[in-house]
């Protein structure tokens, strides 16, 4: 095992990673900006370095500050969270020059999964449902145009480089591809400095869900059941729970069966994701892999019991994996992510938490940085604490949600905690119908 751990992170999962630590009697690093020196991860690790200025360009996201940390108090290893720096592949290689151990998947499965289309490609040759699309990168609108004429419309353009939803463009029509692949093209290029491009069938109104999975160094790859996400607003998730409404036992075994095919084929090593559309059919389709811990990891914590970042911690440091066989979900469990946000206008909401006064109770767990007085800096998300309950039976996760929002006091910032609990009290949501367009019906208020 590690004697020390650096957390190249911040916030309430800098906290959760320093939990882990000290079950496994690891000692722990935290770094931080100079806008963060009052923060909870600094506070509770036994070493701290500030490694800049507030902007994360300059601190979080500065591979030689975080490395000068990690030499100088002679940590031996860096879990990066997630976020930041969590799918940087570059800085997992020079971390392994320098000796130091990278908490997460091998460098070459990192670079392979943020790649797209390789990813699809990866995924379709795993044997694991893609949606009809591009095999390769399209090498011209032109390409483009003749795809999407034999699959059908509307078509989706995504930047191989992206991911997340950022540089993604529908094509509802022959009409709007040549535009459309100029927009997406230039975004793409601008923002992750690579214009390519490949297209897919589009799905109209799908789930997102994903499945857990855990691989380690001595072949072993369990999964741990699936997360329903479907509930995001312009692909920030607002709420995710386990197990889905949406699979039978039959359709669950078929999708974790597929993301362990996706995991084998690349010999996954720590903890990933992989990400499906479900369709109204009840036909699912590859979409992406994460190669990191998740913001909704605690999920899937709840309903199988798994400590997920201790497992992380074990798996890069070369031991067996605390997991002898994939699991199915014991209950049910919700995360409602609150954010320091208006709940209607969603502008982000900085400043001091005058009152902070956290749930607890049976089947309620929450994941927070924050502390009566703490000053919540704007320079970075506006994830203020994660709210988890778990119960039962659904029904049960959701009275005790919404009676952790109740009585969850916090003053001196908006958050979104009123939004959630308009959303745990919609028909469709506790009818368990969702799709990636909840919100935008819910917020036109047609109920
Ligand atoms: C799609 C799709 C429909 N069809 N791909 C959004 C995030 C990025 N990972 C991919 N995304 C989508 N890809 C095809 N072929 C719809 C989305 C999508 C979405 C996916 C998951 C959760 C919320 C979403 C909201 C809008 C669009």
């Amino acid at each position: 095992m590690f004697e020390k751990i650096l957390i190249a992170n911040r916030g309430e999962i800098a906290l959760r990673i320093i939990q882990a630590c000290r079950e496994l009697g690891v000692k722990t690093v935290a770094v931080h900006s100079t806008a963060d020196r009052d923060s909870l991860h600094v506070a509770y690790a036994d070493e701290d370095v500030c490694i800049g200025p507030p902007a994360a360009q300059d601190s979080y996201l500065n591979i030689s500050s975080l490395i000068s940390a990690a030499e100088i108090t002679g940590a031996d290893a860096v879990h990066p969270g997630y976020g930041f720096l969590a799918e940087n592949a570059h800085f997992a290689e020079v971390l392994q020059e320098c000796r130091l151990t990278w908490i997460g998947p091998r460098p070459e499965t990192i670079r392979l999964m943020g790649d797209k289309s390789k990813a699809r490609e990866t995924a379709a040759a795993a044997g694991v449902p893609i949606l009809p699309g591009s095999k390769e990168p399209l090498a011209s609108a032109e390409a483009a145009r003749r795809l999407a004429e034999e699959i059908g419309y509307p078509v989706i353009l995504k930047a191989a480089a992206g991911g997340g939803g950022r540089g993604m463009r529908v094509v509802a029509r022959l009409e709007e591809i040549d535009s459309q692949w100029n927009t997406a093209r230039n975004e793409a290029a601008k923002a992750f400095g690579d214009g390519t491009l490949y297209l897919e069938k589009y799905l109209v109104e799908p789930r997102h869900i994903e499945v857990q999975v855990l691989g380690d160094r001595h072949g072993s790859a369990v999964h741990l059941g699936e997360r329903e996400c479907s509930i995001q607003r312009r692909h920030q998730k607002l709420l995710e729970e386990a197990p889905s409404t949406a699979l039978t036992p039959e359709l669950r075994r078929r999708i974790t069966d597929a993301a362990l095919a996706l995991a084998a084929r690349v010999r996954y090593e720590n903890a990933g994701t992989v990400e499906f559309l479900l369709d109204s059919d009840g036909r699912f389709y590859f979409m992406e892999m994460n190669t990191r811990i998740q913001v909704e990891h605690p999920v899937t914590e709840e309903v199988t019991g798994v400590d997920l970042v201790k497992e992380q911690i074990r798996i890069a440091a070369g031991e067996r994996m605390g997991v002898a066989e994939s699991k199915v979900p014991r209950g049910h469990a919700i995360e409602c992510r609150v954010n320091a946000e208006h709940p209607r206008t969603f502008v982000p909401s900085a400043g001091r938490l005058t009152t902070f006064h956290m749930p607890g109770g049976p089947g309620v767990r929450v994941d927070t940085h924050g502390y009566e007085g703490y000053e919540f800096p704007p320079y970075y998300d506006s994830l203020i604490a994660k709210v988890i309950a778990h119960g039962a039976d659904r029904a049960e996760a959701v009275a005790r949600m919404d009676r952790a929002l109740e009585f969850f006091e916090i003053q001196g910032v908006h958050t979104t905690i009123p939004l959630h609990r308009g959303i745990l009290h919609d028909p469709d949501f506790l009818a368990g119908r969702l799709s990636t367009r909840f919100m935008e019906r819910f917020q036109r208020g047609d109920r």
